[in-house]
Order: C-alpha cells, then structure tokens, then sequence
C-alpha cells in the first residue's frame, strides 16, 4: 500500500511510535536545525514541530532520518526488494550503453499503471493565497553562516522546451521576499539544463517547486535518473501506484496533486543574484555564487498544509539515507554493465562523492584497475574523488574490516593510481572548481603478473567444527 501524501506518511509514523509532536513554540531559524540534527545523529524519530515560530504553518523535519524509517516510506522491508523488482525490468540481451539499459526502465510504461495519472483536482490547490508571500512559510535557516531561509526539500518542476518532458530534481531555494527567490542547481542537474535551452531562447521559463507529495516522489526527486527519464514514472514504479497530477492554475505543468504547497512561477533568463553562503552536506559552508531569479505567480496549498523541511550538514545527515536507497536500488545497473561487481558502498562520510567502495570477483591481472575507470565513466560516478576496490570476501558494508583489508593489502607505490577528471562542485579540495585529480586504490589480493611476487597469505579462520562445537558448549562456560 502506498502512501497517498506526507500527512498520512506522517500519521502512520506516528502510529509507529517513530515521530515526534512538539508544541512548544521552536523558531525555523537556527533552533530546529539544532534539534533536528542531534535527532538524526542518534538515529530518532521525525520530527513535527507544531508551533514554528512566525508561521501559521507547522514543519515536519527528519522524516527519512533512519534507513528502517526511508524503508517503511517506500513501503519495503530490505531496499534489496526494490532492487529485485528494478532487476525483473531488465531485458536477457539488453543494448550497449549503460543509458540505453536504464532506459529500459521505460518497459515500465508497457506493464503501466504507473504513469502519472492526471486527475481535475488536487488537495494542493484547495486554497488559493490571496497575495502570495513566501515568508509566511516557516523556511529554515539551517546554519549560521547561511546567507538566509532556504527551502531544503522541494520538488522543482521544469520542462524541455523542445520536448516537453517534464523534469523533477531537488535543489535548495534562497527566499529573498515575499515573491523572489534564488535557485540554486548545479550546471549538471536536469533543471539547470531545460533552463539553459529556455535562456538559449531568451524566454524566462516556467517552474512550480511543490512541497511535500508522497514519500516515493520525493526520494525520486534526489535519484540520479537519466536525462529525460520521468521521476514521476520512477514514483509511480516505487510505489506500485501511478502519482496522480493536477496542471498548475498558472504553469503549464503537471504537478503531484497531492502535495503540502504549490509555488508557481517563473525562472528570469537573464536576472541572477547572490546566492549562499549556505552549510552544505559536505558538513562545510559552500560559497556564494550567482544564481538565476524566482519570480512566484501563485502559491495554492491544502487547507492544512505541513511544510517540509530537511537539513544538511556533518554527516551523517537524512540526505545519507536517500543516498543508501540510490546505492541499493541502482546496483543491478552498475552490474549490468560490470558483472565482476559483487556489491558497492557509498559511505556517508563520503558524502556519495568523494568515496565509492566496491567488491569485486577478481579474474584477472589489472582487473580492480578496469573496474574504476568503468565507474569513473559512469554517469554521475564520474564525479567520484576515491575509489577503493576489494574482493568479494570484503564486507564492503564493514567499514571497520574495509580499513583493515585495505591497508594491510595495499603496496602504496604499487595499488594506488590517480587519474584527472570531473569533480564535484563541491569538492573543496580540488585546485579549481569542477576539475581536478581521483585516486584508485586497488586493495585486491595481487597476482604475480601485477608484480607480487610472493604468495599471498593466508587470512586466519577458526575452523569450523571448533566454531560449533563452542557454540554448543556457549552455555556450559557460564556466559
Ligand atoms: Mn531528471
């Protein structure tokens, strides 16, 4: 069964026992981010904060802070259930390119229901605000240094002008006034690119940033898809149950009907302004830079609407969990492509860019070698900054055995290997922004042609018939 929208997303968390009601009155600047990150860092429950302080309009925050908690809003156990179900899509003798398999998740289409449905009306346009005004939201400031409020889990809605696809990404807005906002995405992201075709044409184009929807529609907002693959299809196909969408009263877009707000407006192709400082998931304060203007027409709402709110920072952090969802769900693709890869971890701390660590079944000299420049060329793994190989015995989950398999296994001068290439914007490490150097560090067991020229040992195990016969006797010890 899915979730229809946040608020009964919110009321079966509660039912759960895994959510927090404070009545208190909390301010959305600074206070809840405090709280909310102490939550997150013991593993708590959401959090609903009922009276926001200088707003009609309570905040619901860490509600995806847990992965038991990301789970039970995409309705499964184990992320591996989704992975199952993506793997069950794939075709035996699929196409060459690692986009041309992905794009066979458009078999969806063909075994559908789970298109978006477009619906007359939607609970997200029950009330239209007479003046929209952006400061009655309860928009946080996360951080200190940050530039201002920024609204942390939006679904940023643009279309292809040329194709009329329709894009859904997440990326933080700075409110400015009542009806001017910066957006803030990076030259890569789907949105920034139909906004550049629009800017080509010297047109403002279109937006709606919806907050709230249900829970699959929010973490596909954050997936890495595709260009052109519909994040809405991807919910649909999350949940088992089409999204259903209703058309802006202002934008020409089809929009989750059953969102929390709906803000609807215009994106300048020509005016931009400073935008940040603004604590980012790296847990450091990215920059100010220019970024294009928001323009808002239109905001519609629930009568009772939630406005939902993330924060980010020293991980780990909620954004790490949509992150495990991606690592777990798009792991048949990987291996689509390089069947050697027995499983991958994208730790938290590395923030999904700065560290991939991947197992692999070993067949050949060189082979942990090849592996990384097959991610280093694989969609958004290009921007990866290390990336660490072992073999499949490795519990690549096991941080702790990963550090001790890699360095006792690793000859520096011999296992490492650097490379230049695209790097992450926010990577502050790099000499220059978006470019600069990766490592490879191959801590698989070494073959002889790959100059080991020793045997390997042999890792210490107890045998098994002692294993067992402890585990009988585990009661007679006195334990
Ligand atoms: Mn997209």
């Amino acid at each position: 069964m899915a979730f229809k929208d946040l608020q009964e997303y919110i009321a079966a968390l509660s039912l759960r026992r895994d959510l927090k009601k404070i009545t208190v009155p909390v301010d959305p600047v600074l206070e809840i981010t405090e709280i909310a990150d102490r939550m997150v860092k013991r593993g708590g429950p959401a959090l609903l904060f009922e009276n926001a302080a200088g707003s009609p309009f309570p905040v619901a925050i860490n509600l995806f802070g847990t992965l038991q908690r990301l789970c039970f809003a995409l309705g499964v156990e184990d992320l591996d259930e989704i992975a199952k179900r993506v793997v069950g899509l794939i075709p035996q003798s699929p196409p060459d390119t690692f986009f041309e398999k992905m794009r066979f998740l458009v078999k969806l289409k063909e075994i559908s229901g789970f298109q978006p449905r477009k619906v007359s009306a939607g609970p997200v346009q029950e009330l239209v605000e007479k003046t929209p005004n952006l400061l009655r939201l309860p928009v946080l400031k996360c951080w200190p240094k940050d530039a201002g409020r920024f609204i942390t889990l939006p679904l940023v809605v643009t279309r292809n002008p040329h194709t009329g696809q329709q894009n859904i990404g997440m990326y933080r807005i700075q409110i400015v006034s009542e009806t001017k906002a910066i957006m803030h995405w990076h030259v890569h992201h789907d949105g920034a690119k139909n906004f550049r075709l629009h800017q080509a044409q010297g047109q403002d184009m279109e937006v709606a940033i919806v907050l709230g929807g249900d829970p699959a529609t929010i973490y596909a907002a954050t997936a890495p898809l595709p260009p052109g693959f519909d994040e809405l299809l991807f919910a649909g196909f999350l949940r088992g149950e089409a999204v259903e969408v209703v058309r802006g009263t202002t934008v020409d877009l089809l929009l989750p009907a059953h969102g929390e707000f709906l803000i609807e407006g215009s994106v300048s192709a020509t005016e931009t302004m400073l935008e940040g400082p603004f604590g980012d998931h790296t847990g450091f304060y990215s920059g100010a830079d220019n970024y294009p203007v928001i323009t808002i027409k239109t905001i519609t709402r629930k009568k009772t609407p939630i406005y939902p709110a993330t924060i980010v920072g020293r991980p780990p952090m909620e954004d790490c969990y949509f992150g495990k969802a991606t690592e777990r769900i798009f792991l048949p693709l990987i291996r689509l492509q390089l069947s050697e890869v027995s499983d991958i971890n994208l730790p938290c701390e590395g923030v999904f860019h700065n560290c991939v660590i991947v197992a692999i079944k070993k067949e050949y000299p060189g082979h942990a070698r090849k592996v990384a420049s097959a991610l280093w060329g694989m969609g958004q793994m290009m921007f990866v900054k290390a990336i660490i190989i072992v073999d499949e015995d490795v519990d690549v989950q096991n941080l702790s055995e990963v550090a001790w398999k890699v360095l006792s296994s690793v000859d520096p001068e011999r296992d490492t290997f650097m490379v230049k290439g695209p790097l992450d914007v926010l990577d502050h490490a790099a000499p220059q922004s978006i470019y600069g150097s990766k490592i490879g560090i191959d801590a698989t067991r070494k073959l002889k042609e790959e100059g080991h020229l020793r045997p390997w040992p042999e890792e210490i195990k107890m045998a098994p018939e002692i294993k067992a016969l402890v585990d009988k006797r585990w009661k007679e010890y006195g334990f």
